[in-house]
């Protein structure tokens, strides 16, 4: 039973989404330069595409597109991950979805915590990419013991965030001054640190074997590396970008330019240097690269029908490529994505008569005001103008994309390959809990959409 007094978790993602983005605009200007350019679009798509403003109008998204962020974090163990899943539901964000990153080389497994319900997305879409470092990848078993005995000492949670999570999980809930108190403790974890845990020539070791190693071992937190607004027009902003002294990655990941966006767009700028202490240096005359800016534009989800053909038409164009999209590839790349895509349906009709994407239904003015519906047909009543559709948007990643913006950061040096594979079952075993199947989820929203509008047509 939810206490009368207790604060609802969706509010507690929400007030923690803006707390984090406070943050993060503190200590990484470029951020804040990258939020104006993209609530400009924004604005300038809104003023001029009738379609689209009617379309996040008529889902109710245009309340949460101001508020609508990703971040991404990376730690270390299982148990840093099994207790991160514990502040997470503190917040409504639960597990969806598992990425292995293994066969682009980065040697991480990832899902992402976010809202699960339309509801609660409603109320904040925020969501954050977690990946665990696989240590067993590490080839030198010397630094791999180090890598471990660095990150066993380390506690990344306040120990005030920690009671607090328990009494969430007694409670049943936060009151509203143990809410504040926990959004205030919680964005401890994901903060910056200047000073490192390891001295330069470990830092250096820890690198050499992989960059992103370093990043999560010689730090005391996970702290969050990227911050991601919603664009509604991802070419637009990308073309913008350098003229806001911001340089963006060589290609966009993800599908084509299309009418009707599918899945996600994503494009990042490069991880800055920025100043850190090892442990035998008095003061900051070290450097790390980790913290990047990236942006996104999302489309309808895909059934797994889409899905099969989008990946289809990607892996095909890519292999045409037979090469990592870079700088000097960039425009054969867009042709070549273009190209292959145009066998993708381009209106929303044509994908949900394939049944390519997942739509919501709503009631019309018309259907409202109509009686005895209820022998229709669900084709019939929108045909009729009884009811209208909708696509329902994606909230996850992908995992080539995923890999793209890690790559981008991590440089070429980084493309290690491993023998060994796809773990889902360790990384859920570290998580303390199974992950949630993405595609499952939106059947239930466009389910639940369906019914809703029987019953309201048969009220
Ligand atoms: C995560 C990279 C993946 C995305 O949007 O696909 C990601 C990371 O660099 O930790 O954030
Ligand atoms: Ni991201």
């Amino acid at each position: 039973m939810s206490h009368p007094n207790f604060v609802s978790p969706d509010l507690i993602r929400q007030r923690f989404s803006k707390a984090m983005s406070d943050m993060y605009r503190e200590e990484v200007p470029l951020y804040g330069a990258l939020m104006e350019l993209v609530e400009q679009t924004n604005r300038h798509v809104l003023d001029n595409d009738p379609q689209i403003a009617r379309q996040l109008h008529g889902t109710g998204e245009i309340e949460r597109l101001d508020l609508e962020r990703h971040g991404a974090i990376r730690v270390g163990t299982a148990a840093e991950l099994a207790t991160l899943a514990r502040l997470f539901a503190v917040m409504g964000m639960q597990p969806v979805g598992y990425y292995d990153l293994t066969p682009a080389g980065v040697p991480v497994h990832s899902t992402a915590f976010r809202a699960v319900h339309e509801a609660a997305l409603q109320v904040s879409p925020f969501r954050v990419f977690t990946s665990l470092l696989r240590l067993e990848l590490i080839e030198d078993l010397e630094l791999r013991a180090f890598a471990r005995s660095v990150l066993d000492k380390r506690s990344i949670f306040t120990p005030a965030a920690l009671m607090l999570i328990e009494l969430a999980e007694s409670q049943g809930g936060l009151t509203e001054q143990q809410a504040r108190d926990f959004v205030e403790q919680a964005l401890e974890t994901f903060r910056w640190h200047h000073s490192a845990t390891v001295t330069a020539e470990q830092y250096r070791q820890l690198s050499a074997q992989h960059r992103l190693i370093a990043d999560v071992v010689a730090f005391k937190g996970p702290h969050i590396n990227h911050l991601t607004p919603r664009t509604l027009d991802i070419d637009r902003v990308q073309a913008q970008m350098p003229a806001h002294g911001i340089t963006p990655k060589a290609v966009i990941e993800g599908p084509p330019h299309r009418q009707c966006p599918i899945l996600l767009r994503q494009t990042s700028f490069k991880a800055l240097d920025e100043p850190v202490a090892f442990t035998d240096q008095a003061d900051a005359c070290g450097s790390h690269s980790a913290r990047f800016g990236e942006i996104e534009q999302r489309g309808a989800a895909l059934t797994p029908k889409g899905r099969a053909l989008y990946d289809r038409l990607l892996n095909a164009a890519r292999d045409e490529l037979d090469d990592f999209p870079n700088e000097a590839n960039a425009d054969r790349y867009n042709e070549l994505m273009a190209q292959h895509f145009s066998e993708f349906p381009d209106t929303y009709e044509g994908m949900r008569r394939q049944e390519l994407a997942y739509f919501r239904y709503f009631v019309t003015a018309k259907g409202l005001g109509a009686d005895a519906l209820k022998s229709s047909t669900l084709e019939d009543l929108l045909s009729g103008g009884y009811l209208r559709v909708e696509p329902l948007v994606y909230e996850d990643f992908l995992p080539v994309s995923a890999a793209g913006i890690f790559q981008s950061n991590l440089g070429d040096a980084a493309q290690t390959h491993y023998g060994e594979h796809s773990n889902r079952q360790a990384f859920e075993e570290a998580l303390g809990r199974p992950t949630i199947d993405e595609l499952g989820l939106y059947a239930e929203t466009q389910r639940r959409s369906i019914e809703q509008c029987f019953a309201a047509l048969s009220a």
